[in-house]
Order: structure tokens, then C-alpha cells, then sequence
């Protein structure tokens, strides 16, 4: 294991490496055991750089085999596994290098560089894991033509696969074989990626908007070759979608995904082969959620959208993540957007933003979009850079115009295509197609924390003038007390008794466009004239930038708002802060021990959106859905007690229940399809309202009977796995969940993205002996620390997703998970360190919980042999 160095890496350090590799020539003899990597370089020192500057090459755990230098053994050198010193180098540039290595990619269990998953040869690269294959410049701001030759053992590996375009294959002596890839664009080696194996494969075609025809294939285990036909029918849509939209054609003559089943992460773009967690590839309607098939289709447009904004055009250095991620996750969620209903595709977005990236900015791991210090890359594939990435690039569309938008892409597409760029050059492409000042505006790049924006407002019935007042505070992150007021753009409407929104033209206050308020300063006011009423106030509409709000609304204008709101993030919004609200009132009761209760006016308006027909199936289930405990906590923000939310949780949902029981009978009746299964949002927003409905009645029959008939009678994984949470966690003494836990094993045991979910379901019990559940699945045959899949399954969802059985007051589910964090840190860093993150909050508990956390966490930072992912979260956890 690689140990911590404590080295920090600032951006104010960048500098150009000396020296660059123009060409990189690869060879491969592939063996489980012994792979051999020649490496060829063709090496050019950069002008005005001294002849006598050494070259210092990369490596993490290598073996150098041997060493030339334009033919000819080198002497003047110094190898260790982590770096190789090249000290005397021929005057002349360019010159030639030849390296060879020697690697076990049977052994490698981190699942960086070259591994071996199910017998399949793969690699994964990013950021830092081709440093584990050859001594590098492993740096994306280093870009090379790659010719990479695979020899293997035909039998055991048919399939030999790499970037670019295939150039040659043949037969050898002894069974091998080999063949040749070309990628004729200049890659970063965090793009570099090989596949060998035994693998089975659907192809296809796509014609190009220049009439060129790619040809595509999916790579999968045998046996499972019906199940990538989803992901091919999401990766041509993409391809589609990416001309019309964005102008953006593919530029290489084939695209090859391949599915595995040991990955880190969800996928990787490499050049023309993604390499994908087969999670994100396989879907039929037995063994896929409607969940899992929107998450392929995500999925496989964000890699297929990274080949330009990511590929063509790189990051210079790893402290520009987010020009790729950020502008890609906003790329993946137009797309799914359009495929789907806009409207509810973001109240989801916004709902992931809120459970991942809010609490990683107000808490001990808040970091800027773009940081500008890291100790090791691999915890900085955050949600902030991901999701906040993106917010940031819908802000900016916001700001300039779809116009200036599109224009500002297509200039940064022209004018940095090869490049490895940076934020600074991504925003001067739009400062020069709309003539705009973004200076203010990129501060939220730099700038870490979640501004709160409070809205106060004032009607003049005898002026017919409303004034608006925004103010926002960001309160400090480590490492940044001071914080400046952000340009937040603020969408906003006003809406008169009619329940329509009034028209707006102008303001006296600046900074007014259309139906967006430009906030800039700390505070600023707005006054709108001939306003005839009392309107009520819609803000931050569409969730135009990630803040909080304050707002006080009284409650008859929260009903009116959930029930009038033009703005379906809006209406959502106002229902669930209904929610919250009700359910931290009670919280409070329930701490002084004071009798609860609920106002029926908000079971009274689930029962009417429950069955309102004007509204899409979808958009009921989001309205009609609890918020989780983890938002509830996260809307306490201190001194949390896990088991009173969910007691209050609880009543909630039973008032609720109580109340629409008969409607919900009626809606979920009515929703019984015998239409056989199909994925679109239509027919999933329907079993989604269906599952929400299921959840009330459970608790309003407080009988599983009908669950067990769902649990049953359904023909897709969707609707099985709904009842199947519901019996595991709300009648689990009952027959019934015994049984249907049973059979659901017994049907799913060789298909492991179902037994995924067979675990999970588990793990999340809320239950008092939660931890003991773990502890028998974890001596399930089944249960393996190795595949990163099963280890989220169980490990994960319990300590993300069971605040109750993860929180028990006794602190011991807190030292059996960070033990395992140990166990798992010596074999797979960054799986050990992303399962530590989910620990993130834990300041937020209340005294009992908090000391137990926080020493179980002093635990893992007196480990001696620590991996500097995981000593990096442990000490800023503990900071
Ligand atoms: N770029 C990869 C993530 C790599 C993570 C390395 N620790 C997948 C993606 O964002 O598309
Ligand atoms: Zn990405």
C-alpha cells in the first residue's frame, strides 16, 4: 500500500513540466501474474529548459525491468517503485526512451492501473493509476499519441481492446495473438485504457451528422449480452443528441463500452473505450429499477459527453476537475431532461444536490468547486465538483443567455479543442461572445460554502408598491473565514389571487432581467409598482442557484403556493417544507416529552395531489414522498437525534396515511397496468407513484397483505423491489417478509446487481439490532469486501441510508465501521476513504452520539499504516 507522504498540492505551484512525450508506443504481453509493459517515448524537452534538468517520471508500486535511451542502456538513472530520476539525457531533442516494466495485475486489489476482474484484464487510469502501469509524466496537462500493441493467450483473452481504432490483429505462436490500436488524438494518460478477455458483445451502427458510420459495440460476460441493449439504445441517443444540442460529432471510427463487475466508481470516458461498473450498463425489467435504467441512460451519456468536454479538450491540472465534471454532469442532466419531463427530472437533481453536495459544504469536508490545495486527487470526485460543477454552468447560462451560452460553447470548442485548459479560459469564452464581466461570477469557483439568501418583503396596498429585499451570507469554511457576497441569480414570480403569476416589467433597483433578480451585494432591494394586490412571493424558482433560503410564509401562503405555483420546482419545494416543518415541530415536542400532533391541512392536501389527474404520475409521487431523515437532519442542522425524527418521521406518515386512506386505495387501484413493462418516464412515474401510495396504505392497513400481493404479482423489478423494502422494513416479524427475503434470494442469487439490492434492503432496516443484520450478511457466501458493489450494498447503505440502526446510542456501530474502514483501506484506498465520507455530518449529532463518532474516528487517525486517501478524510473530518 502506498503510505501518506503529507504532501499538499497547491494551485499557485502549477508550473509546465519540463519535458513532454509526443509519442507513446505501448506493449503489452499480457499474464495474470506477469504482464510485461514496454513503453516507448518519444521525448521533447520544452524550450528554454536547461539540458542538463533532470526528467523525473512517475510510478506508483513499479518494477523497472530495464531502461534505454535512443537505443541504448541508460546508466545515469535512479528507479524506485514511486518515481524514476533520469539524470543524463542527449542534448538533442527529441530522443527516445524505453522502458520496461514488470506488473501483477492478479494482486492489484485497488482497482487503479491494470487489474484483473473476473478474468477480465482492465485498467482504470484517473487520475493517477497509469503511473501503476509505467513510469510516466502522469499529469493531464502532458498530452500523447498512444499506439498501444495487446499479445495474450487467445484462448483465455479473444477480445483485446484499447483507444482509438483497431489498425491490425493477428495470430502468434503458442496460442497468442495480438492486436494493434491507433488513437490518432493527443490524450492525457489518465485517458489511456486496455480490456482483455473472454467477453460476449451486442454492436450496432450510428451514421454521423457528416455521414460517417461508427461502429459500436457493448462489451459484457457472457450470457448477459440481452441485458446491454438499454445502454446501447441510451449511448445512440447520446450520440444524437449531442450533434443536435451542442453541434459535437464522434471522431473516431469505432466506440467500444465494456461492463465489469469489480469498478470503483460508476464509469470512465477513456478515448473511444469506456470502461463501466456493469451496474451502469445491464438492465432488463426482472432485475433493473426504474431507477437503475435512469441511471444507464445518465450514465452512459456522461462518459459518451466527455469526449469532448473532457477528451478533445482536457484539464491542465487536477485542480480543474470541474471544467470536465461540472460541464458534463450539466450535459448528462439536459440530456435526460429531454428525455424525460424536465420539471421533474429537476426537483431530482436538486434533491441529490441537497442530500450530497449541501452537507459536504457545511461541514468539515467543504472544499471550493474548483480547490485550490488537495492531498491526494481521489477525494476531490466530490459532489461539489460534480453537482455544484453544474449548477454553476446552469448559473452561467442563466446569467448570459441561452444565446451567449451556445455561442460561448462553440467557442470554447473551436478554440481549446487539444488543449488542456482551465477555468479561467473556459469563462473567457463566454466574456467574449456576450461582452459580460463574469469576474464576479467565477468567484463561486474559488468561494466554498453554501450562501443562505433571506427574502423579506413589504406591500404598500396604498402605493400598489411591493418591496422586495434579497441579503446573503456565506458563513465560513475551513480554510476560508472570510466570505464575499456571490452574483446569485434569483428567478422569482408574483402571484396575484387568482392563483396566476402577475407580469413583471420593471423594477426601481438594478439588476432585474426578465423573471431573474441579480443579486450582487450583500443586500439589495427591488420596488415593484402598480401592483394591485398583495401577491405572494415565488423565489428561487426552478432552483436557479445552489443556495438556502430564508423566508417567512405564512402558512396560508404555503398552501397557496403548493397549490398555485406556476413553477413545479416551486410547488415541490413549498410541500416539502410543509413536511419538514410539521416534522421538526414535533421533534421538538417530542424532545419535552409533550404530546404531538399534526394540522390536518397538510394530509388533506397530499390527499388532493394524490389524485389530481391534471398532474403527472411522477411529479405526485415526488409531492406525495416524505422527506428522508438525513433532510430532516440536515434542516435541524445540530444536536441531532436520529430516533426522534424518525419517531416524528413516523407520526407524519401515519397521519397521512390515516387520512387519504381511501383515495390512496382508489389512486393505487387505478394504477394497476397489465401493460407488459416498459422503461420510459411515463410508465415509471406511474409505478413510482404507485410505490409512495403502497407506503401509506402499509401503514393505514398496518397489515402486509398487499404488499405481499405486489410483492408477488409483479412482472419488474421496480414494483417487486418496492414491496420488498416494505415488508423487510415495516413487517419484518411477519411471514411474510421472511418468505418474500427468501424468495427473492433464491430467484436472484446468480445475478449479483440483484442481490445488491437484496443486501441493501437489509442493511437499511431501521431497527434497533440493525448492526447485527450487517454483521449476519456480511457471513452470507455471498458477501465479499472485495467487489466494491457488495461492499456499498451492505456497508453503505447502512451507514448512509439506517440513520437509526447506524446511529444506535452505544456508538458500536460506529467502531465495527471504521474497523472495516481499516480492513478495507489495506486493500482499496479509495473505497475505504468514499464509505468514510458518508461519516461527514457527524458533527451535526447530539453530545452522546458525537463523542462515541468522534473517537472511533481518533482511531482510524492513530492507525499506523494509513493510505493517504483515507488520512487525508480522517484528519480533515477531525480538523
Ligand atoms: N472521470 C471518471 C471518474 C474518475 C474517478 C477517479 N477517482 C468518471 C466520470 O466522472 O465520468
Ligand atoms: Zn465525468
Amino acid at each position: 500500500m502506498r503510505t501518506d507522504t503529507g504532501h499538499v498540492f497547491r494551485l499557485e505551484d502549477y508550473r509546465p513540466s519540463d519535458y513532454l512525450i509526443r509519442k507513446t508506443e505501448l506493449d503489452f504481453q499480457l499474464d495474470p501474474e506477469k504482464t510485461i509493459v514496454t513503453a516507448r517515448l518519444t521525448i521533447e524537452r520544452r524550450d528554454g529548459v536547461s539540458l542538463t534538468a533532470p526528467l523525473i517520471l512517475d510510478g506508483d508500486e513499479l518494477e523497472l525491468v530495464s531502461l534505454q535511451i535512443n537505443g541504448l542502456p541508460a546508466t545515469d538513472y535512479v528507479a524506485d517503485p514511486e518515481l524514476l530520476t533520469i539524470n543524463s539525457l542527449p542534448q538533442q531533442s527529441p530522443f527516445t526512451l524505453e522502458i520496461v516494466t514488470r506488473i501483477n495485475p492478479t494482486t492489484n486489489r485497488q482497482l487503479m492501473g491494470l487489474y484483473r476482474s473476473s478474468n477480465i484484464y482492465t485498467t482504470q487510469c484517473e487520475a493517477e493509476g497509469f503511473r501503476r502501469i509505467t513510469y510516466f509524466l502522469d499529469r493531464p496537462d502532458v498530452l500523447s499519441v498512444y499506439t498501444v500493441r495487446l499479445e495474450a493467450d487467445k484462448q483465455a483473452a479473444p477480445i483485446l481492446l484499447s483507444n482509438g481504432n483497431l489498425q491490425e490483429a493477428g495470430e502468434l505462436v503458442d496460442g497468442r495473438h495480438y492486436a494493434r490500436w491507433y488513437d490518432p488524438h493527443p490524450k492525457p494518460s489518465y485517458l489511456f485504457a486496455l480490456v482483455a478477455g473472454d467477453l460476449g458483445s451486442i454492436s450496432d451502427q450510428f451514421p454521423t451528422m457528416s455521414g460517417k458510420q461508427v461502429a459500436l459495440n457493448i462489451y459484457v460476460e457472457h450470457g448477459n449480452e440481452a441485458r446491454a441493449t438499454y445502454a446501447m439504445d441510451a449511448l445512440k441517443r447520446s450520440m444524437r443528441w449531442d450533434e443536435e444540442v451542442y453541434g459535437r460529432e464522434y471522431d473516431l471510427d469505432i466506440f467500444n463500452i465494456v461492463a465489469v463487475s469489480d469498478f470503483n466508481m460508476g464509469a470512465m470516458e477513456n478515448k473511444g473505450l469506456n470502461i463501466f461498473n456493469d451496474k451502469y450498463v445491464l438492465a432488463d425489467p426482472q432485475t433493473a429499477t426504474d431507477t437503475d435504467y435512469a441511471g444507464i441512460e445518465a450514465v452512459i451519456a456522461h462518459e459518451y459527453f466527455h469526449n469532448w468536454a473532457g477528451n478533445r479538450i482536457t484539464c491542465r491540472d487536477w485542480f480543474q476537475l470541474c471544467l470536465k465534471e461540472g460541464l458534463t454532469v450539466y450535459r448528462d442532466h439536459e440530456f435526460s431532461s429531454d428525455m424525460r419531463s424536465r420539471a421533474v427530472h429537476r426537483i431530482d437533481e436538486v434533491k441529490v444536490l441537497k442530500a450530497q453536495q449541501f452537507p459536504e459544504d457545511g461541514g468539515p469536508l467543504a472544499h471550493p468547486v474548483r480547490p485550490k490545495e488537495y492531498r491526494e486527487i481521489n477525494n476531490f470526485y466530490t459532489a461539489t465538483v460534480y453537482e455544484k460543477g453544474s449548477e454553476l454552468i446552469r448559473m452561467l447560462r442563466t446569467i448570459i443567455g441561452d444565446e451567449n451560452f451556445y455561442k460561448g460553447l462553440d467557442l470554447y470548442f473551436i478554440r481549446h479543442d487539444g488543449d488542456a485548459a482551465t477555468i479561467e479560459d473556459f469563462i473567457k469564452c463566454f466574456e467574449d461572445v456576450s461582452g459580460q464581466s463574469l469576474t464576479h461570477f467565477a468567484l463561486w469557483y474559488d468561494q466554498a460554502g453554501t450562501p443562505l439568501v433571506t427574502v423579506t418583503s413589504d406591500y404598500d396596498a396604498a402605493s400598489q408598491s411591493l418591496r422586495l429585499t434579497l441579503e446573503q451570507k456565506t458563513e465560513p469554511t475551513p480554510g476560508q473565514c472570510e466570505k464575499q457576497p456571490m452574483h446569485i441569480p434569483v428567478k422569482f414570480g408574483l402571484i396575484g389571487t387568482d392563483g396566476k403569476d402577475i407580469e413583471i416589467s420593471s423594477s426601481e433597483g438594478s439588476g432585474l432581467q426578465g423573471d431573474v433578480l441579480h443579486l450582487r451585494e450583500a443586500s439589495q432591494s427591488w420596488t415593484f409598482r402598480n401592483i394591485t394586490e398583495k401577491p405572494v412571493l415565488s423565489v428561487l424558482r426552478d432552483f436557479s442557484a445552489p443556495v438556502h433560503v430564508a423566508q417567512s410564509l405564512s402558512r396560508d401562503e404555503q398552501l397557496f403556493l403548493a397549490r398555485h405555483d406556476s413553477d413545479a420546482f416551486g410547488r415541490w419545494q413549498v410541500i416539502h417544507s410543509l413536511m419538514s416543518n410539521a416534522i421538526i415541530a414535533n421533534v421538538e415536542k417530542l424532545r419535552l416529552q409533550q404530546a404531538t400532533g399534526f394540522d390536518p391541512v397538510l394530509p388533506e392536501l397530499l390527499a388532493e395531489l394524490a389524485q389530481d389527474e391534471t398532474l403527472d404520475h411522477a411529479f405526485r409521487a415526488l409531492c406525495l414522498t416524505l422527506p428522508e431523515e438525513a433532510d430532516i437532519a440536515r434542516d435541524i442542522g445540530s444536536n441531532i437525534d436520529p430516533d426522534l425524527i424518525r419517531n416524528s418521521r413516523e407520526a407524519l406518515l401515519s397521519a397521512i396515511a390515516t387520512h387519504g386512506a381511501e383515495i390512496f386505495a382508489k389512486t393505487y387501484d387505478g394504477l394497476q397496468d397489465a401493460a407488459p413493462f416498459t422503461p420510459d418516464a411515463d410508465s415509471a412515474g406511474k409505478r413510482a407513484l404507485k410505490a409512495v401510495l403502497l407506503q401509506y396504505l402499509a401503514v393505514s392497513d398496518n397489515d402486509p397483505q398487499r404488499v405481499y400481493d405486489q410483492f408477488i404479482s409483479a412482472d419488474n423489478m421496480t414494483d417487486k423491489l418496492a414491496a420488498l423494502a416494505l415488508l423487510a422494513h415495516r413487517f419484518y416479524e411477519h411471514d411474510f417478509a421472511t418468505r418474500a427475503l427468501a424468495q427473492f434470494e433464491q430467484d436472484y442469487s446468480a445475478v449479483p446487481l440483484a442481490m445488491d439490492k437484496w443486501f441493501s434492503v437489509q442493511a437499511r432496516r431501521p431497527a434497533s439490532d440493525a448492526l447485527e443484520v450487517v454483521q449476519s450478511l456480511m457471513k452470507h457466501p455471498l458477501f465479499s469486501l472485495d467487489n466494491p458493489n457488495r461492499a456499498r450494498s451492505v456497508l453503505g447503505a447502512f451507514a448512509a441510508s439506517n440513520p437509526t440502526g447506524f446511529n444506535r446510542q452505544d456508538g458500536q456501530a460506529y467502531t465495527f465501521f471504521t474497523q472495516l474502514i481499516l480492513t478495507i483501506d489495506r486493500e482499496n484506498p479509495q473505497l475505504a476513504s468514499r464509505l468514510l465520507t458518508t461519516l461527514r455530518s457527524w458533527k451535526t449529532l447530539e453530545p452522546v452520539r458525537r463523542e462515541h463518532l468522534k473517537s472511533a474516528l481518533e482511531v482510524i487517525a492513530q492507525a499506523e499504516k494509513l493510505s493517504p486517501d483515507v488520512r487525508d478524510i480522517t484528519e480533515r473530518m477531525l480538523a
